[in-house]
């Protein structure tokens, strides 16, 4: 059967008001790059004469800027789910223009199998390699993209020539057997191959293959500033303390690490430890800091949903392929993330977070309890799931103005029962077998910013007044956040009134 080449905008063509579509890919890698531009530059042509254009837009995680930059802002979005990280789609959704609702994104493949949203009328795919009868090599992200294709009436193929070098090998594409009747998912150590390499795509689905040359256009991370440096190297003595007392195995356990600067240096500092020993990761998003870890020999192996790398790491990637091809496997967001694999190998989960409260309640997604930031992403799959989680944030932000450590959190992601263990640039505070008072105590007296400490001490004074397992005053408990809404500075808090 042949498969035609189509445009990007004869793609578009087939999309329709209000369809559900649903895409390959997990933050910007093997995310579709051209299609969803096209759709955009339709949605606003529609819009322009008048008539109505959303799709509700179902993905792995978050994107790139050819599908959420481009579709926010043509206002092309009607439901969006399990996460975003777009300025732009951040904007829509906090202005209320399109109704996002933050998932954890191990569940949105079972749910979307389940019909609890629909249909996928059309799925967009990106591939690396195709053949006739619809046999894919997907790109340096998976997602969702066994589910999306499988359910999808209509399939997109963006047909990516960017990779030098064949991703034929680094994919085992698995989807847990139907309920009730599900057996275990069979990984016991990461480097676990349980599914096929390539995608299989009933080829009377396809209605075309678009060319792309486009690249994941993710920028480098940033190395180490003294700041994350430091949060980082408290992550990492606490690591080895926990090794020396024999509270983790000898062997170390595998590390599940979230995205972004702090992530990268806790990394960094896990290469450079000479206690710690090799490791392997379980984890969804592999950043550059992993490839130089392999390249040193301390990260044995890395089991991702993808390949995060920067448009210059991935290059280099390409370049020494064959060195990283026993070394790396990318499996569906639904696998990676998945709690039972992750309770199964116990793992260490490392995160961030927003704000954590006295009690070590975690909030790592709504900035004042209000306005959305990302999502929760798989920070939740893992930490509540892992052996020992871990999150970090610097203890303050905003030049001091906002402390990262408050009195109750404005919106919980995750409660005190998942987090283990808070470390900010000040300390760490370990969080296990200890009761709210002694928690409490713990993260005051580790975590929190000097310039806030006494602030926080009036704060559990005025609490435990009222007496109780876990003291608060329930008018004073956003006592920071408001003297921060109105006086535009959280050490302004003022807990007189309350006493
Ligand atoms: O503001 O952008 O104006 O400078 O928030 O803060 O410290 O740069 O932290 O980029 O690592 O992001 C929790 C959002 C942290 C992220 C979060 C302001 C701060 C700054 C960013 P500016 P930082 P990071 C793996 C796992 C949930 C999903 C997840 C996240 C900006 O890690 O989305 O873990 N996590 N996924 O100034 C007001 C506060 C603030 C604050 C920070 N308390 N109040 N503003 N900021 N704390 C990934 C996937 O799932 C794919």
């Amino acid at each position: 059967m042949s498969i035609p080449f189509i445009s990007a905008e004869e793609a578009a063509s087939y999309i329709k008001n209000g369809d559900n579509v649903g895409l390959s890919g997990f933050t910007a890698s093997g995310t579709p790059k051209v299609v969803t531009v096209a759709l955009a530059e339709k949605a606003k042509a529609l819009h322009e004469n008048g008539q109505p254009f959303k799709i509700n837009l179902f993905t792995g995680a978050s994107t790139n800027d050819h599908v959420d930059g481009e579709l926010s802002r043509a206002d092309a979005i009607a439901i969006r789910t399990p996460y975003q990280g777009h300025k732009d789609s951040r904007a829509k959704a906090n202005s209320q223009g399109m109704n996002y609702f933050d998932l954890h994104l191990s569940h949105l493949s079972q749910d979307l199998r389940y019909g609890f949203y629909g249909d996928i009328d059309v799925a967009i795919i990106e591939a690396t390699e195709m053949s006739p009868n619809g046999e894919v090599i997907l790109g340096a992200g998976l997602g969702m993209a066994p589910t999306v294709a499988q359910m999808a009436k209509k399939v997109i193929i963006e047909y990516s020539s960017y990779y030098r070098n064949s991703f034929r090998g680094f994919h085992d594409i698995y989807v847990p057997e139907d309920l009730p009747n599900r057996r275990e998912i069979p990984i016991y150590k990461p480097n676990d191959r349980i599914g096929t390499p390539v995608l299989k795509i009933d080829p009377k689905k396809i209605i075309g293959v678009v060319p792309s040359n486009a690249s994941e256009s993710i920028a480098p991370f940033t190395a180490p500033d003294e700041l994350t440096q430091r949060i980082g190297d408290n992550i990492c003595n606490f690591l080895v303390e926990q090794l020396r007392t024999g509270k983790l195995p000898k062997e170390f356990l595998p590390i599940q690490s979230g995205v972004g600067n702090v992530a990268n240096a806790v990394l960094y500092g896990l290469g450079e430890n000479p206690e710690i020993p090799q490791f392997d990761m379980y984890t969804e998003v592999i950043q550059d800091a992993v490839m130089k870890l392999m390249e040193e020999g301390k990260c044995r192996f890395a089991s991702t949903c993808a390949l995060t790398f920067s448009d210059e790491a991935m290059l280099h990637f390409m370049d020494n392929i064959d060195f990283f091809r026993d070394k790396v496997l990318m499996r569906p967001g639904e696998i990676s993330n998945n709690p039972e694999v992750v309770r199964r190998l116990g793992l260490i989960a490392m995160n961030t977070a927003l704000e954590a409260d006295i009690y070590g309640n975690v909030n790592s997604t709504h900035v004042m309890g209000t306005k959305m930031m990302n999502g929760i992403g798989g920070s939740a799959d893992f930490s509540r799931n892992a052996y020992l989680s871990i999150f970090s944030c610097p203890s303050i932000q905003k030049g001091g103005k906002i402390s990262t450590i408050v009195p109750m959190v404005s919106h919980l992601d995750h409660s005190e029962h998942s987090v283990k263990v808070i470390a900010t640039e000040q300390g760490v505070a370990d969080l296990r077998g200890k009761d709210p008072r002694q928690r409490a105590e713990t993260i005051i007296e580790n975590c929190v910013h000097p310039m806030y400490k006494e602030l926080m001490w009036d704060y559990v004074k005025l609490a435990n007044k009222g007496g109780g397992h876990t003291p608060h005053n329930l008018g004073a408990a956003f006592a920071l956040h408001q003297a921060l809404q109105e006086k535009g500075d959280m050490l302004q808090a003022d807990f007189g009134k309350f006493a």
